[in-house]
């Protein structure tokens, strides 16, 4: 029977069913997940009335402080896992350290690390957007959170996934086994299954980059992107290029047709000498989602997965998306064509 149309949290419990001694932890974590982004994604429905609610970080028309859709994001998520009891500490790219789970709300054994508005200087133009999310377990019983056991791999997370508030609302997730799209129907405030088990194209015809950057990259990593626009690269036609500059939404794209995005090294840029993207919030969970859809991530040398963090804000070369757009991209950075 077809699962086309299950809700989120129907997934998540049949999913939660075929794993022996689930707790059903990671269920609650999800589906509480779900809520701030139904949030979320109401408050970011409504960002296009500015000129009437003002602007946000403003005084609105009522004399009221509006608050930062980013800020109201990073909160709202905070406020709705840390009473479930099965996370022990919360990252975000909108604070600076770890944030452990107060006194007086119990503990679990999960991190969760978010990106909670990626992309969020998108808003004033009506561009999509997205919150980007990952889960790790924590290595010890208790005690608090260390550094150590924030800095895991990529390859360690539980499950990673994204929602993108766009056309249409859309939550994309895995927990390891399967990438899996579910659509938010606003009349009845449900996420229901759309795109069930999507698999990335082995190649892509587009390409999703900065090419402002051009003249910062290194000879490698332009003359590919130079390659991606002769005919050769493309059987007889150049690749497209498309970039949004939002990177879930770019990513998301790029997931279901193929191809290739890249926030290189802007190695002679002193203030981006490794891009821009962090690694923990960022490429990370998006490598995890990719590589569970049969695709590839890289910092065009080896496996995003692979990479440990030093930080929580590290930032990382990223190039991602379909396997074989981005090994042709390691092979031109080691200088081979
Ligand atoms: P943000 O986390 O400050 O929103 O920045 C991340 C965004 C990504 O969504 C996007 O891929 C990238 O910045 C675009 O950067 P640029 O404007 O340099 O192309
Ligand atoms: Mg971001």
């Amino acid at each position: 029977m077809s699962s086309y149309g299950m809700t989120i949290i129907e997934h998540l419990l049949m999913k939660q069913q075929q794993i022996p001694f689930a707790t059903g932890a990671f269920s609650r974590l999800m589906s509480e997940l779900v809520v701030a982004a139904k949030l979320i994604s109401r408050e970011v429905n409504k960002a296009g009335l500015v000129d009437i609610y003002g602007f946000t970080g403003e005084i609105n028309v009522y004399g009221e402080q509006v608050q930062k859709l980013d800020e109201y994001a990073h909160k709202t998520i905070i406020r709705r896992l840390r009473h479930t009891g099965v996370l022990c500490a919360i990252i975000s790219e909108e604070s600076a350290d770890i944030m452990e789970i107060p006194e007086p709300f119990s503990r679990g054994p999960y991190i969760l690390v978010m990106d909670p508005l990626d992309g969020s200087s998108n808003i004033d133009v009506n561009i999509s957007i997205g919150t980007i999310f990952s889960v790790y377990r924590r290595k010890e019983e208790g005690g608090p959170v260390t550094l150590d056991e924030v800095l895991q791999k990529g390859s360690e997370q539980v499950a990673a996934g994204y929602f993108i508030y766009g056309s249409s609302t859309m939550m994309v997730y895995t927990t390891g086994q399967g990438v899996h799209g579910f659509t938010l129907y606003p009349s009845i405030g449900e996420f229901l299954l759309s795109h069930e088990n999507i698999q990335i194209p082995k190649r892509g015809k587009i390409f999703s980059v900065n090419e402002g950057n051009y003249n910062y990259w290194d000879e490698n990593v332009r003359e590919y992107v130079d390659y991606l626009k002769t005919p050769e690269a493309g059987d007889g036609r150049p690749y497209t290029s498309r970039y949004v500059g939002s990177l879930v939404s770019d990513f998301h794209r790029n997931l279901l047709k193929g191809g290739i995005f890249m926030y290189p090294a802007d190695s002679k840029d002193p203030k981006k000498p490794h891009g821009k993207l962090r690694l923990l919030c960022e490429a990370s969970p998006l490598a995890f989602v990719v590589e569970k859809a049969g695709g590839y991530a890289s910092n065009g040398k080896k496996p995003i997965l692979d990479i440990k963090p030093n930080n929580i804000h590290e930032r990382v070369p990223l190039y991602i998306g379909s396997v074989e757009d981005v090994k042709m991209a390691e092979k031109f950075l080691r200088g081979e064509r």
